[in-house]
């Protein structure tokens, strides 16, 4: 097996300009890093293997940019990365650093607010578009409250609706190869946030007019942060064929969103997720960009920002290595056949039927004996354990 995780292109590693660039500022202290210029940030991370770069219209264009700003700035970061041979797989808007956007965006109760958010939004769909994206994220950071007596949440969850179902009409009329990521997150920067989970996302999306369009971008450290698993958020999201992006990255239970380095917390989940997005278990795997949305620890400067990123492409493929391993263990392939049974499989599937459901009332179950057997996952579980640890699977 081959011990080179260094990052290529056909990796798909993607970062955030506002990852690499984040100076490191958090509400208790100022910025320990200079801010980078965006066209350098493309080279450095094509330099470290990286496949691609995202951003939100802000993270390249100033908020009060002149229109003939933005057309020059564009142009010199379209050079950039035809320069490097990069590409821009995802954009997003900035609806949340703005004062305007202290009561919401698309939930806020001024209507001026949410035509504002709006107006704002399908110029960063443009822009997306003119920079080759085809993934539109949206993080409601902002869509939340403290005093909830301010709105009925049913309001809220409506206008986010008409928000989402407006957007795909322009993208449908502007004729752009372009769908949507919904991104979750429970709390942090309001204190609730309306769409919490990747699960609320999944239902919301089953209700807006163009659902077929619209898929989530489900992010480690938000679920995590709500104490649920993210490898099982993440299969649910596969599952209904909505898995459209992901933003990697580690996170301690309980804590405010820290946007660690993917893989530096919980590597027993962050090993269940890239099996899952591997589909070394079997099933299909995930195609789409590995995004890190993640950034280096304050106590950095500029050289430990790259360490920080290469390290996450490292874990990344070194957790890839090791899940194919945990697959091919022909102990773990025996401890996790599932018995099969051709009489009572059959009617397991496929829904009701009559005639299922009086075979099914016909058998024969012996409820003890079945319920004696141990299942063997504590040695399954230990077996996971020494493939991390690398004591097996070499
Ligand atoms: C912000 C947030 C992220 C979102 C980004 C996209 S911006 O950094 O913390 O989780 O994915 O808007
Ligand atoms: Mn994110
Ligand atoms: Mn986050």
């Amino acid at each position: 097996m081959s011990a080179n995780f260094d990052p290529v292109p056909a990796d798909l590693f993607t970062f955030g300009l506002w990852t690499v660039g984040n100076p490191g500022r958090d509400p208790f202290g100022d910025a320990v890093r200079p801010v980078l210029d965006p066209n350098y940030l493309v080279r450095k991370l094509a330099a470290i293997g990286a496949h691609g770069v995202n951003l939100h219209d802000n993270d390249l264009v100033p908020f009060h940019a002149t229109a003939s700003e933005r057309d020059r700035i564009v142009r010199e970061f379209q050079q950039t990365l035809k320069n490097t041979g990069m590409c821009v797989p995802m954009a997003t808007t900035n609806l949340f650093s703005h004062p305007i956007w202290k009561d919401g965006a698309f939930t806020a109760n001024d209507p001026q607010v949410r035509a504002f958010a709006l107006q704002k939004t399908m110029r960063a769909i443009d822009l997306g578009v003119e920079l080759g994206a085809k993934i539109f994220v949206f993080w409601g950071g902002r869509e939340g409250s403290e005093a909830d007596a301010c709105r009925d949440p049913r309001t809220a969850w409506q206008r986010m609706r008409d928000a989402m179902d407006f957007l795909c009409g322009y993208v449908r009329d502007q004729r752009y190869d372009l769908r949507f990521a919904l991104e979750a997150k429970p709390n942090e920067p309001r204190g609730d946030l309306y769409l919490p989970t990747t699960g609320h996302m999944l239902h919301f999306i089953s209700t807006l007019q163009h659902h077929e369009m619209v898929g989530v971008n489900p992010e480690v450290a938000h679920e995590v942060m709500a104490g649920l698993s993210f490898p099982h958020n993440v299969a649910q999201a596969m599952a209904c064929n909505k898995l459209f992006h992901i933003d990697l990255n580690g996170q301690k239970i309980g804590r405010y969103d820290q946007d660690l380095r993917f893989g530096s917390e919980d590597q027993k989940g962050a090993l269940l997720l890239v099996r899952l997005l591997e589909g070394t278990l079997g099933g299909e795997r995930y195609t789409g960009p590995r995004h890190f949305d993640a950034h280096a620890y304050r106590s950095e400067d500029e050289a430990g920002v790259w360490e920080f990123a290469k390290g996450c492409m490292r874990t990344y493929k070194i957790l890839a290595q090791k899940a194919a391993a945990f697959d091919a263990d022909p102990e773990v392939k025996a401890l996790i056949a599932e018995p099969k049974d051709a009489q009572i499989d059959p009617l397991l599937q496929g829904g009701y039927s009559k005639e299922r459901a009086s075979k099914l009332l016909a058998l024969k179950i012996d409820v003890d004996a079945v319920a004696k057997r141990g299942l063997q996952y504590e040695r399954l579980d230990q077996l996971m354990v020494e493939h991390l640890l690398g004591v097996r699977g070499q």
